[in-house]
């Protein structure tokens, strides 16, 4: 037995914490000095995990959800033996091209599960990666999947109401290998937490059926005895650990000021008369690191049991279960879509997009079986669900389809877990107007580059008479704008198809497929190359020299294509280029864009929403036909009337300019 106690080892962190954002003259020292024994207990008595081989697939997973105390997991992984995170590293705190950014990012130090700082996302993000383990384990059993999630939450993750989604959810898929560790301290950044919250945090997540127990956050051996108990219960569990923030430091430990400033070097003095701690900035005593060292090793023969459990089991399980961890498409994908191409090109069939859409995942769920579907209560009108998926619920985790309730999200925080986690590809649905609701998470997904792919249907006045709180205007240009988000808005049935293998091939991107309610004709013959992979391609032309080209994504590209053969019949030619992906064409060369826009001495841009997103293909006398206010509530064809944007209108502006 080690002479080292839980204390001194937690006074490592702490010191850690404070000396580094010290020397960075900027962070949190507060929360990673009030939970140090939470951490420490956590990581030297709990956590399977392996700092030799960070992304083993059966690790525990940590989310500091509190992403503010990110030195809480720098210190940790400096002191377990993380490879990567090295002592100069902890003395680059915030430092530009620093593996410990401000807050904890996703791909910059190995043992980073997510990227967190906006409060809440953490705790929701969770959820998908405790429901993955779960699923996980229904698909491939207790010998290679059975591992814990754990979150550090703070105050601010449970008032953001994204918690709310979060634990409902959690609770309701009785997700028991979820562990919440809350950071209980009563302190928030404008002071007192009473000052804005008065709630009682244990009720609230027994009502959403977890169960919940107070702990002194300080006392190690009651921090050990409630994870003990809380990996026995069969709901999520929340521990609220009562802390004080900054612990340690004489005069600012149970205030405010110990949240985001240095102690200053004074009270670092001060502090470290407090805890006992003799060694200079940086410097850890040879028995403690010792100590933490061999607590890093605890799990390498678990691991190494793993690996050799796995190189046993069946050649073709284990084929799929490497494949779908590592995150790739089954080869036979690329026959089926070519061969559903040839088929719909044969039909040409007259489809909303949304169905297209379901009718693509008829074919290619079967293929990517990895690929598990959801709506966020709208699976009926945006068509993710395929006769053969089963839902998840509590009882059978087998399944592939996720009733995600009223939860935009929740629903896309919990894909980003499900991405993270590794094992599935997420897809979900909700109206487009509604990802204002789960913004904030896809961004998180494009930061982290996770693939998750959101199905947005009703994606214009287009829907009609739901009126304008349901019809998106500036959606388009708004995700448009959002960097390693594509947002695929496609024209027909072989489009659509296109998008989402484009989509699914895209692993390290989220995808929107932004699609429509009403039908649309089929534009597209069988062509083998996937013509949207460059976001936009040329549709149709007419003349030797076009007066205009007509660039138009999803259903106003039959709007061109009506206005096209119009003018073709008057002997006027024009160029139609669909635009299934803004975001792709603008990654192409120069000379590509230029081809593809062409030469002619007019441009028209037509898109059932706001033009920002097109300004950069616009010249000064170009023309826009979109929305430029809100909707309005009547028939679909009318609103097209309504505001203008008609093949007559198209017809119109050709003809004037000539
Ligand atoms: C969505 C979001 N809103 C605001 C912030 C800014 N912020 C960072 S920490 C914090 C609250 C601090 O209180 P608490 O969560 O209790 O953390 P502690 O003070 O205990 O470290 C706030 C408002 C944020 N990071 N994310």
């Amino acid at each position: 037995m080690s002479d080292i106690s839980d204390t001194m080892m937690a006074n490592a962190i702490r010191a850690l914490a404070m000396d580094a954002v010290e020397a960075a003259k900027s962070g949190h020292p507060g929360m990673p000095m009030g939970t140090a024994d939470i951490a420490t207990v956590l990581y030297t008595k709990f956590m399977k995990i392996d700092p030799l081989a960070p992304d083993w697939a059966d690790r525990d997973r940590f989310v500091l959800s509190a992403g503010h105390g990110s030195m809480l997991q720098y210190a940790l992984h400096y002191l377990l033996g993380f490879a990567d995170m090295t002592l100069e590293e902890i003395k680059n705190f915030r430092q530009l091209g620093a593996r410990t950014a401000g807050h904890p990012e996703y791909g910059h130090a190995s043992g980073i599960e997510m990227t967190t700082g906006p409060l809440g996302q953490g705790l929701a993000t969770a959820v998908g990666m405790a429901l993955s383990e779960r699923m996980m384990n229904a698909r491939f059993g207790d010998e290679l999947v059975d591992h814990y999630t754990y979150v550090l939450a703070s105050d601010g993750d449970l008032m953001e109401g994204i918690s709310h989604e979060a634990i409902s959810l959690a609770g309701h898929l009785k997700l028991s290998r979820m562990i919440v560790l809350y950071d209980d301290n009563e302190i928030s950044i404008d002071g007192a937490l009473n000052l804005s919250e008065s709630g009682d945090a244990l009720l609230r997540f027994r009502a959403a059926g977890w169960d919940a127990t107070r702990i002194d956050g300080h006392d190690t051996e009651a921090i050990e005895e409630a994870i003990t108990a809380a990996k026995k219960t069969s709901t999520p569990s929340l521990i609220a650990c009562r802390t004080t923030i900054g612990k340690g430091s004489p005069n600012k430990q149970g205030t405010s000021g110990a949240h985001g400033a240095p102690l200053g070097e004074d009270e670092i003095a001060l502090t470290r008369k407090e805890l006992g701690w003799d060694s200079p900035p940086f410097e850890i005593p040879s028995k403690i690191m010792d100590a933490w060292r061999v607590a890093g090793r605890t799990h390498a023969s678990t691991r190494k049991a793993w690996e050799a459990r796995l190189a046993e089991i069946a050649p073709e399980q284990r084929n799929r279960f490497e494949r779908v961890v590592a995150g790739d498409l089954p080869d036979r994908l690329n026959d089926a879509v070519d061969a559903f191409k040839k088929q719909l090109a044969d039909d040409k069939p007259k489809w909303a997009t949304r169905k297209s859409s379901e009718e693509i995942l008829k074919v290619i769920v079967p293929q990517v079986p990895e690929m598990v579907g959801g709506s966020a209560d709208l699976t009926g009108s945006n068509n993710t669900r395929t006769p053969e998926q089963q839902a998840v619920s509590a009882d059978d985790y087998s399944g592939s389809f996720i009733h995600w309730g009223v939860r935009e999200h929740g629903m896309a925080a919990a894909m980003n877990g499900m991405a993270l986690h590794g094992g599935f590809i997420p897809y979900s649905g909700t109206f487009l107007v509604f990802s204002d609701y789960s913004r904030p998470s896809i961004r998180l997904a494009a930061l982290m580059k996770q693939r998750a792919i959101h199905v947005l249907t009703h994606d214009s006045i287009g829907l009609g008479e739901d009126g304008p709180t349901h019809q998106p205007v500036e959606h388009l240009s708004a995700l448009r704008a959002m960097p390693n988000l594509y947002v695929f808005r496609p024209a027909d049935a072989i489009e659509t198809l296109e998008c989402w293998h484009l989509a699914l091939q895209g692993q390290d991107h989220p995808s929107v497929l932004s699609l429509t309610r009403q039908a649309l004709p089929a534009l597209r013959d069988y062509e083998e190359r996937n013509l949207s992979a460059h976001g936009a391609y040329e549709l149709a032309t007419y003349g030797k020299d076009p007066q205009a080209t007509l660039l138009a994504s999803g259903s106003e590209v039959s709007i061109a294509m009506a206005a096209h053969e119009a003018l073709k019949e008057e002997g006027i030619g024009t160029r139609v280029v669909s635009v299934p992906c803004l975001d792709l064409f603008a990654e192409q060369s120069e000379e590509t864009k230029r081809s593809v826009l062409g030469d002619a001495p007019l441009r028209i841009a037509i898109e059932a929403a706001v033009r920002q997103s097109w300004d950069r293909y616009l010249r000064d006398d170009d023309v826009f036909i979109g929305m430029d206010d809100f909707g309005a509530s009547a028939p679909a064809d009318l609103l097209f009337r309504h505001f203008g944007i008609t093949a007559e209108a198209v017809i119109a502006a050709v003809k004037q300019k000539q």
